[in-house]
């Protein structure tokens, strides 16, 4: 059984490949690389469920092959809810990790360290060519620091210290950032989903 991967995003793609290889399911993934004529889906929904949503079943429709989308970001309390939804576009640009970091810190300067509580959210959704889905969620709470530390992960990682911890999730190797985040905790509920759907 072959499983797509509907995401462009390398610090993803990474972390899912991680984790759904952990779980030893009899299924092949495979990475959007390998459909070029897939173009990017426009994240036109107004939560991180319609998104994931949204991915998962235009990539299923258009690759044939049950798909896997995550729709993930960073809320931060002060900023009441944002960035989001828009976390890979923050500053513009999509996906310049660097730009949008610096913003957010610039827009939360002058918030006093005892009120920078943020949570990284992470929804996953499972669709099936056949429109059949499947939704589970996960969230990591913890709060933002004023300057970027650690060259591990990707995107806000090196600003995000989680609950129970000094490190910010840049500075955590792969293995640990897995066991509390919010991408870990939505892919491990995803595996029995998984098991299910595919009868392995
Ligand atoms: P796809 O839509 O192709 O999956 P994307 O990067 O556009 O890729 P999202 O719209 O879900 O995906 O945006 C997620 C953004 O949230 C991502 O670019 C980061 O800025 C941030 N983010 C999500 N999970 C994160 C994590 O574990 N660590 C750091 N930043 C994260």
């Amino acid at each position: 059984t072959k499983l797509l991967l509907a995401t462009r995003n390398q610090g993803k793609i990474a972390e899912l490949r991680r984790i759904l290889e952990e779980a030893a399911l009899p299924i092949e993934l495979v990475g959007l690389e390998a459909f070029p004529e897939i173009g990017d889906v426009a994240e036109t929904g107004l939560t991180f469920a319609e998104n994931a949503l949204l991915k998962a079943h235009t990539v299923a429709r258009q690759s044939g092959l049950p798909c896997i989308a995550d729709d993930s970001g960073l809320c931060v309390d002060a900023l009441n809810g944002m960035p989001g939804i828009f976390s890979a576009r923050w500053s513009g640009g999509h996906g310049d990790d660097k730009a949008n970091l610096d913003l957010l810190l610039a827009q939360i300067n002058d918030v006093p360290d005892d009120r920078r509580q943020a949570h990284f959210a992470c929804v996953a959704a499972l669709a099936l060519p056949s429109g059949e889905e499947r939704v589970v969620e996960g969230v990591m709470h913890g709060h933002v620091i004023r300057a970027p530390r650690g060259t591990m992960g990707f995107g806000y990682d090196p600003i995000f210290v989680p609950d129970g911890e000094t490190r910010t999730t840049a500075e955590m190797p792969p293995a640990e950032k897995d066991a509390i985040s919010h991408r870990g905790i939505s892919m491990r509920a995803m595996v029995p989903v998984l098991a299910e759907v595919f009868s392995v």
